[in-house]
């Protein structure tokens, strides 16, 4: 069972997920993710750089389709995205496989400059894909970087991810991850 506290912050990462607001995520909202960072890194919509952006999220999109719409109508509204997650929750290596991988992809897309950390401009950039606001990454960055080193390493956001996705203690800076919940 999830417990309240992880229902309020997967809620919020469902809200975030659905940029069209239509109240369910779906192809749509991972179509504008994927236009959102095409413009980002200006990358021409002919390229093969982009057929494989795109290719990338719309087959995880696929994927999470095929787990979480259990009533087949091509969306995945709060209650399936929940269930879907409880289900990811309790299953260790497909947590370890989806929840890694989305933090590498995490960082390699927005560690702009190749230095091996997000720095501030590079999380605005990553909430600017979820067309979150600027003013919003900068306080959430400033409460994810625990040592106050200015930047967030790998490290950093490992342990923040497994905050954000899994943990329940109502103190730990990584739920806020995607911003109030
Ligand atoms: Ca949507
Ligand atoms: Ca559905
Ligand atoms: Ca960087």
């Amino acid at each position: 069972m999830l417990t309240d506290l992880q229902k309020r912050k997967l809620s919020r990462y469902f809200r975030v997920y659905d940029l069209d607001r239509d109240g369910k995520v779906g192809s749509d909202d991972f179509e504008r993710i994927v236009e959102n960072l095409r413009a980002l890194h200006e990358i021409d919509r002919g390229s093969t750089e982009f057929a494989e952006l795109r290719d990338g999220f719309m087959s995880r999109w696929d994927t999470m389709r095929w787990w979480a719409d259990r009533n087949g109508d091509g969306g995945v509204d709060v209650s399936e995205w929940l269930s879907y997650w409880e289900e990811l929750l309790a299953r260790d290596q497909r947590y370890e496989d989806e929840v890694a991988s989305l933090l590498s992809r995490v960082f390699s897309l927005f560690d702009a400059n190749g230095d091996g950390v997000i720095g501030p401009d590079e999380f605005a950039a990553f909430y600017g894909v979820y067309d979150l606001e600027a003013p919003l990454a900068r306080s959430v960055f400033q409460q994810l970087d625990a040592n106050g080193d200015g930047v967030i390493s790998r490290d950093e956001l490992e342990q923040i991810g497994h905050e954000f996705y899994r943990g329940n203690d109502p103190e730990a800076r990584g739920n806020g991850l995607y911003g109030p919940y």
